[in-house]
C-alpha cells in the first residue's frame, strides 16, 4: 500500500484515478480547488488547496508522500482553449502548478511522479490534413502546438525531464488525447466535442427541436479515448520501467460529422446541423498513434467509440434529466 496525492482529484480523470488507486489498495490524499461536481470523493482525505500557492503544496505533499499523479491543470475543450482569451491564465496557472509541485517533491520523499501532458504538444504543421494527422511522439520537433495550452504542456513535460536529470526523480508522463466518459463536465465552456455533442442532441430531443449548433464544418478528425482506457493507460506508463512519454489515445479517428451520426443512433433521434464556422477549431486533424506505447509497454484501447459514447450519453442524459445537484457532492466531501 503505497500513500499517494493525487493532484487534480476533483476534476474528471483525477476523480476516476482516486476511485481506480482506492480499488487498487493504496492511502489516497486527493487535492483540487474545488470538488467534484458530480461524485463523492472516494479518497481517505480530500484537501481544497490552490497549488499556485508554494506554502499549500508543500502542506498537501508532505514527508509521508511516496507517489504523487499531478493532474491539475487551467484547462477545457477548444471552445476554452482555441479563443485566445484564457491563454495566460492557461499558461501561467499551470506552468506554477508544475514549479511548485516538482520542486515540493524534489525536497520530501517522493519516490515517482506522473505528469498528464496532452496530444495539443504536436506540430500543427503535421495536423493540417483531416485524413492523415501525424502524432507519434518521434514527431513532436520541431515544435509548433497551435495553442498556448499546447506550449505549456510542452515546457512542463521539459520541466519534468529536467526534475528528473538534476534531482532523481522518477518520472512518467502521458500525453492523453481527447478523454471522454462519465463524471466529465458537459456544460459551462470547458466541455470537450463528445459531451458537447451528447449534450446537445439530449437538449434537442428533449425540446423535440432538430438544429444543433456544430462548431467548424464538421469534416475535422479526432479521436476519443474512453475514460477506463485512459485510467489503466495511465497506471500502465506509471509502473512501466521505461521513463519515455507516451501517447495514451485511441487510433479509431472519425470526423465530428461521425461522431455526431454514432451518436444519433444512440439518441435514436437525427438532428440538422448547423455549422458554426466562426468558433474555435483547434487543429484540422488528431488522432493518436499508439505504435510506441504497444511496442514498449503492450497497452491498448478496450473500448470503441460507440461504446464509450453510449456509456457517456446515457450518463449526461441522467445527469440533465434529474438535474445536477452541485452542492450535494460539495457538501459530502467536506465531511468525508
Ligand atoms: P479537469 O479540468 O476536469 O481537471 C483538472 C483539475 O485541476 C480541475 O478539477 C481543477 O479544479 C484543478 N485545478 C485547476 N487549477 C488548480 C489549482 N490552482 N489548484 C488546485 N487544483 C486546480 O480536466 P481533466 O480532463 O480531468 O484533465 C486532467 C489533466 O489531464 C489535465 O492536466 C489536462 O490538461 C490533461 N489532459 C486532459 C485531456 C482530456 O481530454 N480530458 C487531454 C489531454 C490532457
Ligand atoms: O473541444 P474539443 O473536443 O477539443 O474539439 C474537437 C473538435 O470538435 C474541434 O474541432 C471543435 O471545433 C469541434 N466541435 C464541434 N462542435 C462543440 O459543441 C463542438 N464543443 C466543442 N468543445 N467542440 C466542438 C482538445 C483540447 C483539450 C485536450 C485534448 C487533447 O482539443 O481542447 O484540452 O488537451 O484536445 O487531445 P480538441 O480535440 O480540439
Amino acid at each position: 500500500m503505497k500513500r499517494i496525492v493525487v493532484c487534480g482529484a476533483g476534476g474528471f480523470i483525477g476523480g476516476h484515478l482516486v476511485s481506480r488507486l482506492k480499488k487498487d489498495g493504496h492511502w489516497v490524499r486527493g487535492v483540487d480547488i474545488k470538488f467534484n461536481e458530480f461524485k463523492k470523493t472516494d479518497a481517505d482525505e480530500f484537501l481544497i488547496a490552490d497549488l499556485r500557492d508554494p506554502v499549500k503544496v508543500d502542506v498537501t505533499i508532505d514527508e509521508t508522500i511516496d507517489e504523487v499523479y499531478q493532474l491539475a491543470a487551467d484547462m477545457g475543450g477548444s471552445t476554452y482553449i482555441n479563443t485566445g482569451e484564457h491563454d495566460s491564465d492557461v499558461m501561467h496557472n499551470s506552468c506554477i502548478i508544475n514549479l511548485n509541485v516538482l520542486k515540493t517533491c524534489s525536497m520530501k520523499n517522493v519516490t515517482k511522479i506522473f505528469y498528464s501532458s496532452s496530444a495539443c504538444v504536436y506540430p500543427e504543421y503535421n495536423q493540417l490534413d483531416p485524413d492523415n494527422p501525424k502524432c507519434s511522439e518521434d514527431t513532436t520537433y520541431p515544435a509548433e502546438p497551435d495553442s498556448e495550452y499546447g506550449w505549456e504542456k510542452l515546457f512542463s513535460e521539459r520541466l519534468y525531464k529536467a526534475f528528473e536529470r538534476n534531482h532523481g526523480l522518477n518520472v512518467r508522463i502521458a500525453r492523453f488525447h481527447n478523454i471522454y466518459g462519465p463524471l466529465g463536465t458537459f456544460d459551462g465552456g470547458r466541455e470537450k466535442a463528445p459531451a458537447a455533442i451528447c449534450r446537445k442532441i439530449i437538449e434537442a430531443k428533449i425540446k423535440k427541436n432538430k438544429n444543433i449548433e456544430i462548431w467548424g464544418d464538421g469534416t475535422q478528425t479526432r479521436s476519443f479515448l474512453y475514460i477506463d482506457d485512459c485510467i489503466q493507460g495511465t497506471l500502465d506508463v506509471f509502473n512501466s520501467n521505461s521513463n519515455e512519454v507516451f501517447n495514451v489515445g485511441s487510433e479509431e479517428q472519425v470526423s465530428i460529422n461521425q461522431m455526431i451520426e454514432i451518436i444519433e443512433d444512440v439518441a435514436n433521434y437525427k438532428v440538422n446541423k448547423n455549422y458554426q464556422l466562426d468558433k474555435p477549431k483547434g487543429v484540422r486533424g488528431r488522432s493518436s498513434d499508439n505504435s510506441f506505447i504497444q511496442k514498449q509497454i503492450g497497452w491498448k484501447h478496450t473500448h470503441t467509440l460507440k461504446e464509450g459514447l453510449i456509456k457517456t450519453y446515457n450518463w449526461i442524459s441522467n445527469q440533465i434529466e434529474s438535474g445536477t445537484n452541485i452542492s450535494k457532492f460539495s457538501k459530502s466531501s467536506i465531511e468525508n
